[in-house]
């Protein structure tokens, strides 16, 4: 990580080998003034150093005067910026070598390169935004549906911060109410234990939800891998091409047509889906079908659903069960009979055990399926929820939890207030840890250093 206090630069904006008209260089920190001055010439004669005004000219050398690109410069003063300190962004053309070209004067010029996710430490540190916020940025940015970017949007808007720090704050309370009674006991009116464990138990509850919520919420922002698999030539490569729309696997009617994984990226009802094809498993001796089947097998790990699909038309034989029996019992698994046009009447056949009946050619069940699949993790209805939680902010909301209901024994244990204080101190100890009121210098340094560089 940068040095606390350091001016640190980087390219803010996506790089990309030649796409893109614009990068932006971003400085910040109390030298950005000065190197901004150092390498920029302004092009008329009038241009004023003003906070939140753009000045337009070159970035030069300053030793040797040579001009290394035209630029827009903007300066915000601390503390209106981003990160809370001076921030200077000079907004340059966008090819790749031009922008490094001025990045590397400004760090001749004696800016450091900033760390991963550096800017928006700061931002956290100078109390421009909270750590759930600065969390919800990096969402932002690798968002992969509207309703993805809509929750991460929610998340910046401090939604998240505010339910949590609400709940956090009726605990404060509650532990002021009975460290008051362990400090002046006989001045102050009694303390109904029942009282004070009804109001602990609301916040219980409510965490939970928020929890469960934020669960889901994480899994809309992540998006789902879906596997679909199955024997050979019961349609999964058809599927796929189905619900991606258009013909992105080859179908044909020979088994073992798919040989390696096919991964194709969609969205179903505002739920980005990773969606993969895998080789049809079965005995073989060629050795390339055999190196897909074990790939097939290894993608298992990694789905939160598979989708085993099996031929209607021949119904559900002992391969198909046996292949049941071999998947990862904790993964949702859902049965979907395939080519259900060759039978006149496919429920009547199979049987309700299998109510997923589905037609990749005619298309038929399809919106059955996807229905099924969103309901199976929680985002049928995704434009309910309106936070997520991180893996990290979900375990430390799980902990608080853990921590209220050991609490919640020893009131039932009847033991004194003291006791009573070490839980509710933990559980506000893991709620502050989410907002970034009480975290150490490592844990923030840990999780910003997933944040991408110029973030
Ligand atoms: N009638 C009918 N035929 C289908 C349907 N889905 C797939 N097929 C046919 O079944 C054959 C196999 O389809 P694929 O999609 O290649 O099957 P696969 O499971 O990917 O096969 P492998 O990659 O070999 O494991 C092709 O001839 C498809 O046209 C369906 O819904 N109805
Ligand atoms: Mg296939």
């Amino acid at each position: 990580m940068n040095r606390p206090g350091s001016t640190i630069a980087a390219v803010a904006t996506a790089l990309a080998a030649g796409t893109g008209s614009i990068a932006i260089v971003r400085i910040s920190g109390p030298g950005a003034l000065s190197i901004g001055q150092r390498v920029f010439r302004p092009a008329g004669q009038r241009q004023v150093w003003e906070s939140h005004r753009v000045l337009y000219g070159h970035v030069v050398c300053p030793e040797s005067g040579q001009i290394l690109d035209e630029v827009l410069l903007l300066y915000m003063q601390a503390p209106r910026s981003f990160t809370g300190e001076d921030v200077v962004e000079l907004h340059c053309h966008g090819g790749l070598i031009c922008v490094q070209r001025v990045l590397e004067q400004v760090l001749a010029e004696g800016a450091e390169a900033a760390a991963p996710g550096a800017f928006s430490q700061r931002a956290v540190l100078n109390g421009r935004l909270d750590l759930t916020q600065a969390e919800a940025v990096a969402q932002m940015v690798s968002a992969r549906s509207h309703r993805a970017v809509e929750l991460a949007l929610a998340g910046l808007d401090g939604g998240l911060y505010r339910r949590l720090n609400g709940l956090r704050q009726t605990l404060l309370e509650q532990l002021a109410e009975l460290e008051a009674r362990l400090d002046f006991e006989d001045d102050l009116p009694p303390l109904e234990a029942s009282t004070v464990e009804k109001s602990l138990q609301e916040v219980a509850k409510d965490l939970h939800q928020l929890a469960m919520e934020g669960q889901r919420g994480e899994r809309l922002q992540q998006g789902l891998q879906v596997a679909i698999l199955g024997r050979p030539n019961v349609g999964k490569s058809s599927l796929l091409n189905r619900l991606t729309g258009y013909e992105r696997a080859i179908v044909t009617e020979l088994p073992g047509t798919t040989r390696d994984l096919l991964e194709a990226q969609l969205v179903l009802r505002g739920v980005p889906i990773t969606l993969v094809d895998t080789a049809g498993i079965r005995q073989t001796n060629d050795l390339v079908e055999q190196k897909g089947i074990d790939r097939s097998r290894d993608v298992l790990s990694q789905a939160d659903v598979i989708l085993l699909l099996f031929d209607a038309s021949v119904g559900w034989s002992q391969g198909d069960q046996q292949l049941a029996h071999e998947l990862p019992q904790n993964t949702p698994q859902l049965r979907v009979g395939n080519k259900v046009d060759l039978l006149a009447d496919a429920m009547a056949s199979l049987g309700p055990e299998f109510p997923l009946l589905v037609s990749a050619n005619t298309g038929a069940g399809i919106e059955a399926l996807i229905d099924a699949l969103l309901k199976c993790c929680s985002l049928s209805e995704p434009e309910h929820l309106q936070i997520s939680l991180s893996q990290r902010q979900f375990s430390l909301a799980q902990q608080a939890i853990q921590d209220l209901t050991r609490l919640f024994d020893t009131a039932e244990a009847g033991l004194p207030w003291d006791f009573w204080t070490i839980d509710l101190r933990e559980a506000i100890g893991h709620l502050g840890e989410i907002t970034g009121a009480e975290i150490n210098e490592s844990a923030l340094d840990q999780i910003f250093s997933r944040f991408c560089i110029g973030k």
